[in-house]
C-alpha cells in the first residue's frame, strides 16, 4: 500500500471519528500502552526442549495438524519470536512455560530446574528490551499421567510438583529482577477426573494446600506476579477438574494473587468479557489468556470476533488496562504457525483499538438516560466507521507490514526458513 494512501485515508477516518468526538491520535498512543504477551508453544505445538523431538503430553490439551516447520530448537523459536515480532506494532513480552529452557542435552527434571536454564532467555530478552512471564509446567511428564498433580493423593507426586512449582516462582522473580519488569507467573494444572470423583472435596483440599504451600514464599510485586488458571473441562477430565473457577477466584481474592481468564475454559456461551469488572472488584489485577474455542478450549487462532472484542471493550470501558496482562493461548500446527502467531496477536491489537474508538462518554450517557434504541444504534454505526484505515496507519507508524504485506512476509519466511527445517 501507498504511504500517501494511507495517511490519507488516515485523515478521513479521523475526521470521521471527531464527529464522533473520538480523539484518534490519543487512540494510537493509547495502543502503544498495550503489551501482548507471546506464548511460545505457538512455535513448536507446547513440545518444549527437555528432550528431542518432545511433544505435548496429556493434560487434557490437544495441538492437531502437522504442517511443515515446527520450531525444534531453541535457535529456531528465536528466529520465529523474532519474525513475529517484526510483523507486530506495539509492544509485546515473551510468555515462556518451564519446559524451555536451556538444559544442555542433559534430562533436568521439573524439580530440579534452576535460573541457569533460563539466562539465555533472560539476556535474550534483554537485548530486544522485552519483560518475560512464566508458567510452570505441570503436564506432559510422567508424574501427571494418572491425571493429577498438585491435587495428587500420592505424597510424593504432590511434593514434587510443589518443588517444581516453587522453582518457577523463583525463577520468574528473576526474570523480573534482572528485566525491570514483573514477571507474570501463571499455574495452571490438568487436574481432573474423566468420571464422577466421590472425593470432590478432598482433592480440593489438597489443591488448596499445595498452592498454601507454594504461596508460602514472598517475592517482591515488582518482580513477580502470581496468577492462578481455572477451566471447565479438559479431555479426560470432562467430569470435574479440581480448580475450578469458583475454587480459584475465591482462592485469588482470599490470597491477593491474580485470576487468569482463559476465553476457552468456560461454557461455550459464557463471556469473559462480562467476567473482567465481576472479578476487578475483588481481585487487583488479571491475566488473560486470549483464544477461540471452537466447541470446547479447541485453541483455535484468535480472531476479531465478538468475544474478544467485549473483552477489549469490557476493560476500555472500565479503563482497567493497568490492571490487565494479555497474554495469548493457543496452538494450531494445522497451518503456518507464524502466520497463526500473528493473526492471534494483530486480532488482540486490533480489538483494542476498536475498544478505544469508541465514545464511551455518549454510550454511557445514553445508557443513564434510559436512552436504549440510542445506543444501541450508535453501537452498531461503530461498526461501520473506517478502523481499518486507522488500523494500517498505526502499522505504517510502527514500521511493519500495512495490510496484506504481511502474508507476503510470511510466505517468504515459509520459503527460506521454514520448510528448510
Ligand atoms: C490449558 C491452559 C494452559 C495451557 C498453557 C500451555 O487448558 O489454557 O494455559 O494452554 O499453559
Ligand atoms: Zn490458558
Amino acid at each position: 500500500m501507498k504511504k500517501a494512501a494511507i495517511e490519507k485515508a488516515y485523515q478521513l477516518a479521523k475526521e470521521q471519528y471527531a464527529e464522533l468526538e473520538v480523539d484518534v491520535d490519543k487512540v494510537l498512543s493509547e495502543l502503544d500502552k498495550i503489551n501482548i504477551s507471546l506464548h511460545c508453544w505457538q512455535t513448536d505445538d507446547v513440545g518444549g526442549f527437555e528432550k528431542p523431538g518432545a511433544e505435548l503430553g496429556g493434560g487434557g490439551i490437544q495441538v492437531t495438524g502437522n504442517f511443515p516447520g515446527k520450531a525444534k530448537t531453541i535457535e529456531q523459536m528465536r528466529s520465529d519470536l523474532d519474525k513475529v515480532m517484526s510483523l507486530l506494532p506495539g509492544k509485546q513480552r515473551l510468555n515462556l512455560h518451564a519446559i524451555y529452557g536451556e538444559f544442555g542435552g542433559k534430562l533436568i527434571d521439573r524439580d530440579k530446574i534452576e535460573v541457569e536454564h533460563f539466562q539465555g532467555w533472560i539476556d535474550w530478552a534483554k537485548k530486544r528490551k522485552i519483560g518475560i512471564d512464566f508458567n510452570c509446567t505441570c503436564f506432559s511428564h510422567p508424574y501427571a499421567d494418572d491425571g493429577f498433580t498438585l491435587s495428587s493423593k500420592n505424597e510424593k507426586i504432590r511434593k514434587f510438583w510443589v518443588e517444581h512449582v516453587k522453582r518457577c516462582r523463583a525463577i520468574g522473580a528473576e526474570m523480573g529482577k534482572q528485566l525491570g519488569t514483573p514477571s507474570v507467573h501463571n499455574i495452571w494444572i490438568p487436574d481432573g477426573s474423566k468420571d464422577n470423583p466421590v472425593d470432590r472435596n478432598g482433592l480440593r483440599k489438597l489443591l488448596k494446600k499445595s498452592l498454601d504451600e507454594i504461596f508460602a514464599v514472598k517475592y517482591p510485586q515488582k518482580y513477580l506476579k502470581d496468577s492462578v488458571e481455572a477451566k471447565l473441562f479438559g479431555i479426560g477430565s470432562e467430569a470435574m477438574v479440581v480448580g475450578s473457577h469458583d475454587f480459584y477466584l475465591g482462592y485469588a481474592a482470599k490470597n491477593n494473587i491474580m485470576i487468569t481468564l482463559d476465553n476457552g475454559h468456560f461454557h461455550p456461551t459464557e463471556q469473559i468479557g462480562d467476567k473482567i469488572s465481576s472479578c476487578l472488584q475483588n481481585v487487583d489485577e488479571l491475566l488473560l489468556h486470549l483464544t477461540r474455542g471452537l466447541r470446547w478450549d479447541s485453541d483455535h487462532v484468535a480472531t476479531f470476533n465478538d468475544e474478544i472484542i467485549l473483552i477489549a471493550q469490557e476493560i476500555i470501558r472500565a479503563k482497567a488496562l493497568n490492571k490487565v496482562n494479555i497474554g495469548l493461548d493457543y496452538f494450531d500446527a494445522s497451518l503456518n504457525r507464524i502466520g497463526a502467531y500473528v493473526i492471534g496477536a494483530r486480532a488482540v491489537q486490533m480489538a483494542f483499538m476498536f475498544a478505544l474508538l469508541e465514545p464511551v462518554k455518549t454510550l454511557v450517557k445514553f445508557e443513564e438516560q434510559g436512552k436504549n434504541f440510542e445506543r444501541l444504534a450508535f453501537l452498531e454505526l461503530l461498526k461501520t466507521k473506517p478502523f481499518g484505515a486507522v488500523w494500517d496507519y498505526y502499522c505504517l507508524q510502527n514500521n511493519v507490514p500495512v495490510g496484506q504485506e504481511y502474508i507476503e512476509d510470511i510466505q517468504k519466511y515459509e520459503k527460506e526458513v521454514l520448510l528448510k527445517r
